[in-house]
């Protein structure tokens, strides 16, 4: 799971182990009071997911959004690793290395495993943190705990099948897909076993709880007292984000009131969190300062081949009025075309296309491939972003893409000094 996290409530820290407890003191999301002074880095090493629930949509990576699952980029394990040490230079106060996602944790084990380890061996102060389903956790708990992660988020958002068949559409246990109640009795079962594995070594377990109106809040109460009960560290109540191109798309919205609410009405049970952000799968830095756009890419520059130095660069910007880099790739209607040359920069057209971004994963393939008929000449994209699958499908032909926010002169000229000898 995507994981999407000031405290307050009872919890019980005799349960911890020294890590556990210790690494509360420097993580941003268990303690209040780290969380405006400790940074923390999620690797998106973890694409693949093994449960749908309706309110995700992965691949819609838009401008404005930061919600969880949302990634401008997937890395193997070497980038990971690679970013982290690059990250962690220009981040003093980096505490937490987490994963969550953008798919599940769990779902992309030897991923996750092999970037902790490499993190691990370089650094054995990182406290890692780790976000999942929990469909998979009773099959991992030993791994995770042999790992040596202390901190581990479960979303838990129901504790009766009957609500869960109607907040998943379907989960995929060991290759077999299970719907309604059948499937989410799995998810649930497995949820709870893992939970119990990681407490009884004194793992600090947070449970994340999407708030749906009219589907799950009145039972929210009822569930934070049996995590309580199996021995959570806290719970996160968060609201849904009704996602474009999802099942949950048009559900209603949960008001800050309704939500702190429901969490104060917990909090007589467990320790609350109220200052969860809901981050991106790729966010880094403090909760409330979002630094991922500065670190995008960073790994990636060696694979760009060089370019002849004389040679032509036809590049695409995606500007609103032709002045800045400072729109999203999915939110282009129109590209501005300019040649680089021999240090000449010439504007040349602008070229309509259909909008790639509109929640709709079944138009996208078509779409993408029209807006590569529009730009098969050109050899770069400069954009503030660029979900990580249209990245890879223009990569794939050819076309470099590079984030950035700046004047078009200084785009192209820092997208000419990342491609030339
Ligand atoms: Fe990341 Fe989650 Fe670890 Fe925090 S986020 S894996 S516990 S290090 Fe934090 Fe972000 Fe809220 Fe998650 S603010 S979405 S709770
Ligand atoms: Fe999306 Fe749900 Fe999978 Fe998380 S667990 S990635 S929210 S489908």
């Amino acid at each position: 799971m995507a994981c999407m996290g000031s405290c307050s409530g009872k919890s019980d820290e005799s349960n911890l182990n020294k890590k556990a407890l210790e690494g509360i003191e420097s993580h941003p999301c268990y303690s209040e009071k780290a969380h405006n002074q400790n940074a923390r880095m999620h690797l998106p090493v973890a694409p693949k997911c093994n449960i749908q629930c309706n309110y995700c949509n992965r691949l819609y990576d838009c401008v404005n959004e930061s919600r969880p699952g949302v990634t401008s980029e997937v890395l193997n394990p070497k980038e990971a690793f690679e970013k982290y040490n690059y990250v962690k230079e220009k981040i003093e106060n980096l505490t937490v290395v987490g994963i969550a996602g953008p798919g599940d944790a769990l779902a992309n084990f030897e991923e996750v495993k092999e970037s902790v380890l490499k993190i691990k061996n370089k650094d054995k102060n990182v406290i890692f943190c780790l976000s999942t389903n929990g469909l998979m956790l009773d099959e991992y708990a030993d791994e995770i705990i042999n790992l040596g992660i202390n901190h581990v988020t479960i979303t838990i958002n129901n504790i009766k099948p009957e609500i869960g068949a109607k907040i998943y559409e379907f989960v995929n246990y060991k290759g077999k897909i299970y719907k309604g109640e059948e499937g989410a009795a799995i998810l649930q079962e497995n949820q709870f076993k893992g939970l119990k594995k990681l407490v009884d070594v004194g793992v600090a377990v947070k449970v994340n709880i999407v708030m749906i109106k009219g589907i799950n809040e009145e039972h929210i109460p009822e569930l934070v007292k049996k995590v309580k009960e199996y021995g959570a560290f806290m719970t996160n109540i968060m609201a849904l984000i009704p996602a474009a191109g999802t099942v949950f798309e048009n559900m209603p919205l949960v008001s800050n009131k309704e939500l702190n609410e429901l969490r104060n009405k917990c909090s007589i049970n467990l320790k609350q969190m109220y200052h969860c952000q809901q981050c991106r799968a790729d966010a880094i830095g403090l909760l409330k300062q979002d630094r991922s756009i500065e670190f995008r890419n960073i790994t990636k520059t060696e694979k760009i081949e060089k370019v002849e130095q004389n040679k032509k660069l036809i590049i695409a910007i995606a500007s609103k009025e032709g002045k800045l880099v400072d729109q999203h790739f999915g939110q282009v209607e129109e590209f501005y075309i300019y040649s680089y040359e021999k240090d000449n920069i010439k504007f040349i057209e602008k070229r309509a296309v259909e909008k790639y971004c509109n929640g709709k994963e079944c138009e996208k393939d078509s779409k993408i491939d029209k807006i590569l008929k529009t730009l098969k000449d050109c050899n770069i994209v400069l954009s503030v972003r660029i979900g990580y699958e249209p990245k890879k499908i223009l990569k794939l032909n050819n076309i470099y893409t590079f984030e950035t926010y700046d004047t078009i002169e200084n785009g192209i000229l820092y997208a000419k000094s990342k491609t030339r000898e």
